[in-house]
Order: structure tokens, then sequence, then C-alpha cells
């Protein structure tokens, strides 16, 4: 059987939201675990910008984590939450929030020396961001209650992140709101499965894993 293929890193955050939409969607493929550091020929050659999740289709190939996303959810599941309008709107904003501003600063905050950059100033900035999400949330227990939605997989990942860079510092932070939501992402099977440990994929063995 000829599955799609997604080169995917685990722990990269925009592979882990691309890895759940494909659970959600029960679109099964052929993962290949990857190393960022040691890129597979073939990933590259279908994808030259290299970054990862890239995904293999018969007929295209989507290597932004948002259109796999997207290509996963075509149809309305059963298992997800269906946005109103508002909370479309709020998706979008809240998803480029945390693909931009979020993530420049969690990226200077977690790697400060490679930026030359002063962590506490970063870690400041994800603080506010995270205290504006959390005065806009009810979580119950996901952000739109009772069904996971595309909001909850396409930022928790970015906040778990912040979240492991200093668990301490992150739950004693008045977020309250956005901790509880953490704690219950982490804890929830969703997202054990998309965190399943896979070796690594190898061309010479042909050693992809069907997933999920
Ligand atoms: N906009 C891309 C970003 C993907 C991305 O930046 N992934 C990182 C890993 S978390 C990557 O592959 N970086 C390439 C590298 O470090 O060589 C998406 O949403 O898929």
């Amino acid at each position: 059987m000829n599955l799609p293929i997604l080169y995917s890193f685990r722990r990269c955050p925009y592979a882990m939201r691309a890895r759940m939409a494909l659970i959600l969607a029960s679109k099964q493929c052929e993962l290949r675990e990857i190393l960022l550091k040691n890129k597979p020929d073939h990933m590259l050659e279908i994808s030259p910008k290299g970054t990862v999740p890239v995904l293999q289709l018969p007929d295209k190939v989507l290597d932004e984590s948002l259109d796999i996303i997207s290509w996963a959810m075509v149809s309305n599941l059963d298992n997800v939450h269906i946005f109103s309008k508002t909370e479309k709107t709020l998706y979008m904003e809240l998803v480029h929030l945390f693909d931009t501003k979020f993530k420049h600063h969690l990226d200077r905050y977690k790697y400060s020396s490679r930026y030359g950059a002063d962590p506490s100033e970063h870690q400041e900035e994800c603080k506010i961001i995270l205290e504006n999400l959390d005065a806009k949330i009810n979580p119950d227990p996901w952000v739109f209650g009772l069904q996971v939605s595309l909001l909850d997989i396409s930022i928790l990942p970015f906040i778990r992140q912040c979240k492991i860079a200093n668990p301490e510092w992150f739950n004693a932070q008045q977020f309250n709101k956005v901790i509880g939501l953490l704690d219950y992402f982490e804890q929830d099977n969703l997202f054990i499965l998309a965190m399943q440990k896979y070796e690594l994929w190898d061309p010479r063995k042909q050693n992809g894993n069907i997933f999920p």
C-alpha cells in the first residue's frame, strides 16, 4: 500500500501539530523520523527549504504544517470542535501570534546564547503573551469546550516548549488557565500518541512507520 510519506521530527512543535491533525482525521501515512542535522536526500529533493513537517501526497507535497492540517481537515470531523465565525477569527489571530511573535521570543528565551539575547527579556515577552491568552480563554477542558480544536493543537506545542525551558518558573506564573490547559493537553491520549517514539528513518533499511 502506498501511503503518503510524512517527514517528521518528534520534538518539533510544527510537526507535532501536523501529527495531531493526522491522528484526529485518521489519515494514515508512513512516518519517517528524521534529525534536523541529517536531513534525508529524498526529503530535500521534494522540499528544498528543509523544514519539517513535510507530507508527500501522490499529487503534491505539503511542507507547511498549517497546509497539512488543512489537508487533513477537508471535511468537518465529529471529534474536532467546529469553529463559529468569531472563534475562527480568534484562531487565525492566535496562530499567527504564536507562529511569529511568541516563537520569536521563545527561541531567544530558550537559545539565548545562540541569538546573543537576554533570556529574561524574552521570557518576559512570552509571559505577557501567555497572560493575554489567559485573559481570553476559559478552557473546559479545551479552549472551546469538550472537543479539542485546531487552536489547541496549533499553539499548545509552543506553550509546552516555554514550560520545558523552565518548568518551575512557568508553573509559578499567574496564567493559571493556560497552565491547566497545558497540563490537560500533556496527559491527553492525542498528545501521547503524537509523541510516540520512532527509530530514525534509514533509507537503506526503508524502516518507515505506519502512523497513526
Ligand atoms: N512554517 C513551517 C515551519 C517549520 C519549521 O521551522 N520546522 C523546524 C523544526 S521545529 C525546522 O524544520 N527547521 C529546520 C532546521 O532547523 O534545519 C511550518 O509551519 O511547517
